[in-house]
């Protein structure tokens, strides 16, 4: 495999050492290849992201990424954004599944949905004008966005519950209706049990019930917000990990930003990070290593090796460390 590295800025130079230290422990055939993206690059070279990066992150398998800043210069176009649509990775996968020993809001911990958020287009297409007295943002669904990202959320449905729940907005946003009609045709033709339900009162019902959830499908920002709120049923946005993926190409990312508040003080919860790593190794077929990766990193939680966002006392790379060693031994 050769493996895109990019750690990014903030926090994400912290928790991808660790991950890499874990990937390392498996002394696998990989090739990594380290890429600078992000702020940082921006300010020391004026580019944050060039046509030779996209370049090099296409000549990789798949891309194994931490976290980057945005800031709100309208000059400043989103490294994340651009690297989903340069390689075309429609699909954003969002698991939130309960850890062990780790308690989010609810005493319940029979959950386990994914968010399958489309990542191209929606309010996050980037077609902006910007003016001092109005600005705009452009909200674009197409019928072969709404249909690659419902063709994958019902394929994810029919090898678990085969149940969809297709959350939109189309009351209040006509466009919502065009996705909305293309994810109620693709799940009547694969045979999966769908509803659906306005984005308003799904969030309550999510955060409150989310043992009544399997695949949820929606678009780009709803999903990004979503799935943020869903941290909180899991014990923090620190464990929570995420996949992009399209026909050619997979990046995996922990749902966290470069977070600078904590930045360069190694307490950085580096689990979502890891559960990504996680994530990539199952999507490689390395499902051996990943079910290790699972069981080591139970291992770790069940003896309250944690940071401090989960009331540990451990460093970013001690939990890093910890879980290799495990995976060595
Ligand atoms: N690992 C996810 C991450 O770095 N998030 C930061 C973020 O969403 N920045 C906005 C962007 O670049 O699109």
């Amino acid at each position: 495999m050769k493996l895109a590295v990019v750690e990014g800025d903030g926090i994400g130079k912290e928790v991808i050492p660790a991950a890499v230290e874990i990937l390392d422990a498996f002394e696998m055939d990989i090739e990594k290849v380290p890429v600078e993206l992000g702020y940082g690059k921006w300010e020391r070279t004026g580019s944050a992201i060039t046509d030779e990066d996209i370049e090099t992150l296409k000549e990789c398998d798949c891309v194994l990424f931490g976290a980057v800043t945005t800031p709100p210069d309208p000059n400043y176009k989103s490294v994340l954004l651009t690297i989903r649509k340069e390689l075309d990775m429609y699909a954003n996968i969002r698991p939130i599944r309960p850890l062990p020993s780790v308690k989010g809001i609810h005493e319940r911990n029979d959950f386990n949905f994914i968010i399958v958020r489309e990542n191209t287009e929606g309010l996050y297409s980037g077609i902006e004008e910007i003016g001092d007295e109005v600005s705009t943002t452009k909200r674009v669904i197409t019928r072969k966005g709404a249909k690659r990202i419902a063709d994958y959320a019902c394929k994810l449905a029919n090898n678990r519950m085969k149940k969809l729940t297709i959350v939109h907005k189309s009351n209040v946003m006509k466009s919502d209706k065009l996705f909305l009609d293309v994810c109620r045709e693709t799940a009547t033709d694969t045979g999966i049990v769908h509803r659906d339900e306005l984005v308003d009162s799904f969030a309550y019902n999510l955060i409150t019930s989310p043992w009544n959830y399997d695949v949820i499908v929606t678009t780009n920002l709803f999903g990004d917000i979503l799935s943020d709120m869903s941290g909180a049923l899991v014990g923090g946005l620190g464990l929570l990990p995420s996949a992009n993926i399209g026909d050619k190409y997979a990046f995996f990312e922990p749902v966290h930003g470069s977070a600078p508040d904590i930045a360069g003080q190694n307490k950085a919860n580096p689990l979502a990070t890891i559960l990504s790593l996680k994530m990539l190794l199952e999507w490689h077929g390395d499902i051996a290593e990943a079910a290790i990766l699972e069981e080591a990193i139970d291992s770790a939680l069940n003896m309250g090796i944690c940071t401090p966002d989960l009331g540990g006392k451990y460093t970013t790379s001690e939990v890093g460390n910890i879980i290799a060693k495990y995976i060595r031994t």
